[in-house]
């Protein structure tokens, strides 16, 4: 059994989609188009329209000429009016979009309907109000060789110009908040390049954006390729900064690329989770916790708690329990109400996170829940959880960014603060305890950019989000985002009284 689609989405994805440069559909220079699948099938939803280097350079001019006019010219608080108004259409607009979303990246609508779109609604909102709150400060100067003189010194935060933002499939509307709301509430322009496998909902976006009253060319979106459009963008002499979600990999090709004009980069990138469980938990919080760590979005989360931690009193309690889980976990059609788990995005994440199985049975691991695909068409894995492991096994370092969690014991704090950083990434951690001292030490002792007690998964659009280490630079979400978008100015004038 399956929902019912919109007809409004019927029609979406039943017209083949073009970019959008400069507040209208056009073409690709090059006429090409590109087919995005269904996860769930493998078969073709939609064709798009496939952006390289020709149309960046359109789109790029688009962005320059709506910053230094239209854009620039508008009051922070239209400007703050506008970007509300695009929360409120999300939210008008939220069963086509989780519609779109669950067809194109295979996640259960109900989760979408839940979590994706009312966070980018948010995301938007909360963006809003902090376009009116962009400030500097007034500084007082005391230079030591001009004794006597006076000063009128302050900042000015200005927008940093035209924006490339380069987003992933795990959660496309979401991205695309989470890059466009900061970006827009200081007064940049944007060209953004959703990923290839999952690029419907930002061009349904981009529609609702102009119905917001966004002027032409404020952002402008082009679906296509990494190797081309993507990287076409972050090599452009004429972008100001690239922001970047994705793996470590091309994050470091991001930042190469970028250094042709010294672009500002910001990046979020991979993780490989610790999520610790000490003996003093209640498993009732603690189980369903770990396995919601690893198993939401099918485990394609950044953040993804993908290595457990549990104290040895306890670990064969937890680890049994989460396989439990696990072994009922429900995986189908995004569309079918009665999914808990829907397919894996793409062909090759398929074979990419079936490898890691593979290899984590060659290399001598215990799987001691799923461990296959399953079924024969679609991209579906069966949660994983795997013991017997050492810090050597690829399954145990490298993010896998599937349904797998690798769990193994420990017995002291100080073993465990080791043990937890003993990664090259740096994004997220949980910890369950009843000791708020143990909780908050070993919290401090983490390094990452998020540390969840006694939760996991908890997003919104105050908290800020970014990795340490090989997870990124900058952060998301929260006032801290604004940095990442803002130029600050020093204006100094003597006062020659
Ligand atoms: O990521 P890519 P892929 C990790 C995760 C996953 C692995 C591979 O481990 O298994 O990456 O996924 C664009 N210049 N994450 O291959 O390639 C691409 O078109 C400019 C973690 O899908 O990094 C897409 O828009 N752009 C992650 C975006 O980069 C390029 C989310 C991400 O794709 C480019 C996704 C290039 N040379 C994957 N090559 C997270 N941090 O949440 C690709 N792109």
């Amino acid at each position: 059994m399956t929902v019912t689609l919109e007809k409004s989405v019927e029609d979406f994805i039943a017209t083949p989609r073009q970019l959008f440069i400069g507040g209208r559909w056009v073409h690709a220079a090059s006429g090409k188009t590109f087919a995005t699948p269904n996860p769930a099938t493998g078969e073709t939803l939609a064709h798009i329209a496939e952006a390289d280097a020709e149309d960046v350079d359109r789109a790029v001019r688009a962005a320059r000429a709506a910053f230094d006019g239209p854009w620039s010219r508008l009051t922070a608080s239209d400007r703050g009016r506008i970007i509300w108004r695009i929360g409120d259409l999300i939210e008008e607009h939220a069963d086509e979009l989780a519609q779109l979303e669950s067809l194109d990246n295979g996640k259960p609508l109900a989760v979408a309907r839940a979590a994706d779109i009312p966070l980018a609604a948010e995301l938007f909102r909360y963006m809003a109000g902090w376009a009116t709150k962009i400030e500097g400060n007034t500084i007082a100067l005391s230079v030591p060789y001009l004794p006597g003189a006076e000063f009128h010194a302050y900042t000015l935060r200005e927008p940093i110009g035209v924006v490339a933002q380069i987003i992933p499939w795990n959660f496309p509307l979401l991205m695309a908040a989470w890059k466009l709301g900061p970006a827009l509430a200081t007064g940049n322009t944007v060209i953004l390049k959703p990923a290839e496998q999952t690029p419907l909902s930002a061009l349904r976006l981009a529609e609702l954006m102009a119905e917001a009253g966004l002027p032409d060319g404020v952002v402008n979106v082009l679906p296509g390729y990494g190797e081309t459009a993507g990287a076409a963008l972050a090599a452009h002499d004429g972008v100001d900064k690239v922001a970047f979600t994705g793996s470590t990999e091309v994050g470091k090709l991001i930042v190469q690329a970028a250094a042709g004009n010294l672009k500002k980069v910001s990046l979020e990138l991979g993780g490989k989770s610790p999520n610790v469980v000490f003996d003093d938990v209640d498993p009732e919080l603690a189980i369903p916790g770990a396995a919601n760590a690893i198993f939401f979005n099918h485990g394609q989360c950044c953040v993804a708690g993908s290595r457990l931690f549990v104290q040895e009193s306890r670990f064969d309690e937890v680890v049994e329990g989460v396989a439990t889980i696990a072994r009922g976990i429900k995986l189908g059609s995004g569309l079918d109400p009665d999914t808990q788990m829907g397919p894996l995005v793409s062909d090759e994440q398929l074979r990419r996170v079936t490898g890691f199985l593979e290899s984590g049975r060659a290399d001598g691991a215990r799987t001691v829940a799923g461990g296959n695909r399953h079924g024969e068409h679609g991209y579906f894995v069966q949660p994983t959880v795997i013991t017997g492991t050492n810090p050597d096994m690829a399954v145990v370092r490298e993010e896998i960014f599937g349904p797998v969690v690798v769990a193994s014991p420990f017995s002291t704090l100080d073993e465990i603060a080791d043990q937890a950083n003993a990664t090259d990434y740096g994004l997220g951690a949980g910890i369950w305890t009843r000791d708020v001292s143990k909780a908050h030490a070993l919290a401090k002792r983490i390094r990452a950019g998020t540390v969840w007690i006694n939760c996991y998964n908890v997003f919104d659009a105050a908290l800020p989000f970014g990795g340490y280490k090989q997870s990124g630079w900058g952060r998301e979400m929260g006032h801290e985002v604004l940095e990442a978008y803002t130029e600050v100015k020093a204006i100094c004038t003597q006062l020659h009284i």
